[in-house]
């Protein structure tokens, strides 16, 4: 985010490891002093600036709209965006050379793919005296037996987004799917890690739109995109997350694990109180817990995404006006966007 940011930049900056260490080490030396100071917060400090990235992760609730901004941001087509269905991929896009843009891809395990089947379809209600196993000779008549009867709910509520449980249907019959499709490169306990070419995908755009496939990013744990634009040009690495409160448990939980993480610098916060008229609780609790993370001290943005929806609606307007004036009243970074 910050053009200026690399270290190196600046002359006071040069060679802040040994300058840091020197100073450290005179501390050793001064037995009083030691006592009273905690070294290991200025060391974390200097992992992070001498560090050749600077982590911003894309936080916020499912259907805010992070993948969407991302895109935008990029001006390009990479991330999976779409009504309905929160995938539990975590994306991480760093910067590449024109010429040497590439994906990497890490698949959900079998035993993960079951488990969600499973929580999925006993969500909904399907199958729910019955263990899938992925191996069972019976599977492949279970796995059809499942995704008719998600056509069947996603019909009886009038369509693929018109209410929750269609909204399940509909991730659970991607999810079905995407297994069926991707069995070749799914393992039995272990996430495989395939690199484009293994897939023969010319180029980059070619691997973003397979993974954008709700079916096949349905069985990606993880994405890595190596991408040409400037905005990444300084060693910035945006992560897009699955969303804090996401149907899977271990999805949100990835969100949260990652906006603690030591090497997290800066996060920006997808807010949706545009579109809701208010904060929920999961969204509150997120803010929280971000302040709690040392490495991104103050480097917290605030996004009200969705912007537009208040264009027409006075009543939405009022509403996120008095909340960003009760809440955010002293924030300096509260930004009203739109990914449209
Ligand atoms: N009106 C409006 N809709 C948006 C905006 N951003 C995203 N959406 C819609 O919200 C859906 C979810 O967006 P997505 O980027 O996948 O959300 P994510 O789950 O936070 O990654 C998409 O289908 C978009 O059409 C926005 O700024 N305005
Ligand atoms: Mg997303």
């Amino acid at each position: 985010m910050s053009p200026h940011y690399s270290p190196n930049a600046l002359p006071q900056c040069q060679n802040l490891q040994a300058q840091v260490d020197s100073v450290l080490d005179l501390l050793q030396q001064e037995p009083s002093l030691q006592a009273r100071v905690d070294t290991s917060a200025v060391r974390s400090s200097l992992k992070k600036a001498i560090a050749p990235t600077f982590e911003i992760v894309f936080a916020g609730a499912f259907s805010a709209g992070k993948s969407m901004l991302i895109n935008a941001l990029l001006e390009r087509e990479l991330l999976y965006s779409a009504e309905g269905h929160a995938t539990g991929t975590e994306c991480q896009i760093a910067y590449a050379e024109p010429e040497q843009e590439r994906v990497v891809l890490t698949f959900l395990s079998e035993l993960e793919v079951e488990n969600q089947i499973q929580t999925m379809s006993h969500k909904l209600g399907l199958l729910t005296n019955t263990v899938i196993r992925l191996q069972d000779p019976d599977y492949p008549e279970y796995g059809d037996t499942l995704s008719q009867y998600c056509t069947a709910i996603i019909q009886q509520e009038g369509g693929e987004s018109k209410s929750e449980r269609a909204k399940q249907a509909s991730a659970l019959k991607l999810l079905l799917q995407g297994f069926t499709d991707n069995q070749k490169y799914i393992d039995k306990t272990t996430n495989r890690t395939l690199s484009m070419e293994q897939f023969d995908f010319k180029n980059l755009q070619e691997a973003a739109s397979y993974a954008r496939r709700g079916s096949n990013s349905s069985v990606l744990r993880r994405v890595e995109y190596y991408c040409h634009h400037p905005l990444l040009q300084d060693g910035n690495v945006l992560v897009d997350t699955p969303g804090i409160d996401a149907p899977v448990k271990r999805d949100a939980e990835l969100t949260y694990t990652k906006i603690e993480n030591p090497d997290t610098s800066a996060v920006v916060c997808v807010l949706k109180p545009a579109s809701s008229g208010d904060m929920t609780s999961e969204e509150t609790e997120m803010l929280e817990r971000i302040r709690q993370n040392p490495g991104v001290r103050d480097r917290v943005f605030y996004i009200f995404n969705r912007i537009d929806e208040t264009w027409y609606n006075s009543q939405l307007r009022q509403r996120l006006d008095n909340l960003i004036g009760e809440q955010f009243r002293d924030s300096q970074r509260v930004y009203k966007t739109s990914g449209l």
